[in-house]
């Protein structure tokens, strides 16, 4: 049976999926999932996550769901090159460092803006106290920092010379911001080479394809009507702006 890999490619978790079974020739059934079509509350889409979330697999009778340990699995799975997850102990160590701050830090703070600057003002028409905003851009702000300073320091890629799972998980979502116009790349050139090691690393077609959703979001905004996000926008605003 053929691996089936559910996927809305505006989400950054999905993307890091993506692009991993893509470069590594990963054969797969792709499943879209329309996230702002509410499509993971289906009822059959319930049977393949309980938690309503994308990315999730199904793998003949196995199902996975979470980013990370559906890149793990895969590198196990289909013995991916090692600098993706390596064998050494304290290199495979750094990988998961990474992989375990990322959640409350660079996940967290960076997803957070498309909301407040592009989807809640723009496709919801709800103000955002620009407390919220400036609250948002600091602890992104900080977050990069500590993400050059302890995570990149001065190597190419977060684990050496080479790229891992680390610097996937990081670059898709550095990136998000940059579709609701803020571009964390200004005034950071050690974040921009860095970024374009990784699109390199990873091909640029590819890395330029994954990406094509998030970066065209603005326009995609302009295209919804008036209900986007129906009877989940007060619960959305109420999880972004209380
Ligand atoms: N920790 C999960 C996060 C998955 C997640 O939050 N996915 C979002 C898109 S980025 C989603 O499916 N949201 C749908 C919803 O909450 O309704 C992972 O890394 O896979």
């Amino acid at each position: 049976m053929v691996l089936e890999i559910f996927l809305d490619l505006f989400s950054q978790p999905c993307r890091s999926v993506y692009i991993f079974a893509k470069k590594n020739n990963i054969q797969f059934d792709h499943k879209k999932i329309v996230l702002f079509d509410g499509e993971q509350y289906s009822e059959e889409f319930g049977r393949i996550n309980l938690l309503r979330k994308v990315p999730a697999i199904r793998d003949g009778d196995f199902g996975l769901t979470e980013s990370v340990a559906i890149l793990m699995y895969f590198a196990e799975k289909f013995h991916t090159p090692d600098h993706w997850y390596p064998a050494d102990l304290q290199k495979r160590a750094l990988v998961n460092e990474y992989l375990s701050w990322q959640h409350s830090a660079t996940r967290m703070h960076a997803a957070k803006i498309i909301w407040l600057k592009l989807l809640i003002p723009k496709a919801m028409e709800v103000e955002v106290p620009k407390d919220k905003m400036d609250s948002a851009i600091e602890n992104l702000d900080r977050t990069l920092k500590q993400f050059e300073e302890k995570f990149l320091q001065d190597r190419p890629f977060i684990v050496g010379d080479q790229i891992s799972l680390a610097d996937l998980v990081a670059v898709v979502e550095i990136i998000q911001p940059l579709g609701a116009g803020l571009d964390v790349f200004e005034n950071r050139p050690k974040l921009r080479a860095w970024k374009d090691r990784v699109r390199e690393a990873i091909g640029a077609e590819l890395f330029d394809e994954a990406h094509q959703t998030i970066l065209s979001c603005q326009e995609i905004v302009e295209t919804m009507g008036p209900n986007k996000f129906g009877e989940l926008k007060p619960l959305i605003v109420k999880y972004f702006l209380s």
